[in-house]
């Protein structure tokens, strides 16, 4: 039976944020030693860091605090891929931290499927694997130590239930998908079905965008050559794509925001900025800033300590005024 790991099962709230010191390896010595504080000799721990690529706003941010939280300086060695979100390229990065017999994998999966054969040789290999923003489908969820990340279901459930408020009378709609196959696609998708479950709206069209602002536009282009005006609502699932539509929206005649009411997800600087500028209606967080919860992680992991199967960020969500307000102090 494939087990997904329910997100939505995890610890609710924020993450706590414990630091331990560094430890030796679990998985055989790879790497130099280092003073740490106190003079006590800390062994280096080697991360191999499989990313998705650089294909948004949030997989920029998501990399910087990894990059920042696997520093030298907390006794890491990082070793970094972005795999251009080609999951056979991730999956090779994968093997090549195998063969460079690193203390402990990360991955952020750009898929869900595809993943078993490649985590089996990583246990055969001895190295931990901790999975960071999206989840996997896998024959056994012993294949991973942990999962960080967010729950995709209940921001696209927060985003339902805005476009079900939203939605007085009969509306057209339309969604930008993100990558096919991802875990935040289908979640997302699933839970935008629960929280808009009897809201009268028609979906005209819904199709990938990647994630991306360039296909986010592209497709949006596609929709308004087939529907025109008819379409009223925009569900994007990333900010990127929505705003590669904006572009699409304004060329077409229309004003986004008013003449198409627009729904995001991450709540990226620039997704708040459209928002707080009229063009966007509501977006939904999805916290990218996930390096020291795993990094703290692959600590107790490595020290042969026992962590929790997942751990879920904190999300909100933001009107036009309450994105005004927040600006000025995001972080991202
Ligand atoms: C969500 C993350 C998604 C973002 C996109 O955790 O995997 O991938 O929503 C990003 O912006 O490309």
């Amino acid at each position: 039976m494939r087990k997904r790991l329910l997100a939505g099962l995890a610890l609710a709230g924020a993450i706590a944020l414990a630091t331990t010191g560094c430890s030796g390896s679990a998985s055989g010595s790879t790497g130099s030693s280092t003073a740490g504080g106190g003079g006590a000799a800390h062994k280096v721990i080697t991360v191999g860091f499989a990313q998705t690529g650089s294909e948004s706003g949030w997989r920029a941010a998501n990399t910087q605090s990894m990059k920042d939280a696997f520093s030298e300086a907390n006794g890491f060695k990082l070793i970094f891929n972005a795999a251009d979100n080609k999951q056979e390229a991730q999956i090779a990065a994968v093997r090549s931290f195998i063969n460079q017999g690193v203390d402990a994998i990360v991955i952020a999966p750009i898929t869900v499927d595809g993943w078993d054969d490649v985590l089996k040789e990583a246990k055969a290999a001895k190295i931990p694997v901790i999975l960071e923003d999206r989840t996997i489908n896998v024959s056994d969820p012993s294949l991973y130590a942990a999962w960080v990340g967010d729950d995709f279901k209940k921001e696209g459930q927060t985003a339902g239930e805005w476009a079900k408020k939203t939605a007085t009378s009969p509306t057209n709609m339309v969604v930008l998908e993100g990558t096919t196959g991802s875990a935040p696609a289908l979640d997302r998708a699933t839970g935008f079905t629960a929280g808009s479950a009897g809201a009268p709206i028609t979906t005209l069209a819904s199709q990938t965008g990647n994630f991306t602002r360039a296909d986010g536009k592209t497709v949006m282009e596609g929709f308004l050559q087939k529907y025109g005006n008819k379409i009223q609502m925009l569900f994007a699932q990333n900010d990127d794509m929505g705003l590669g539509a904006l572009d699409a929206i304004t060329a077409a005649g229309l004003t986004p925001g008013k003449d198409i009411k627009i729904v995001t997800i991450d709540a990226t600087h620039d997704g708040l900025q459209a928002l707080a500028d009229g063009k966007f209606n509501y977006v939904v967080e999805c916290n990218p800033l996930l390096g020291p919860q795993v990094s703290d992680l692959v600590k107790k992991v490595v020290a042969g300590q026992s962590v929790p199967k997942s751990q879920v960020a904190t999300d909100q969500s933001f009107t036009q005024d309450q994105a005004k307000t927040a600006l000025p102090s995001r972080k991202y």
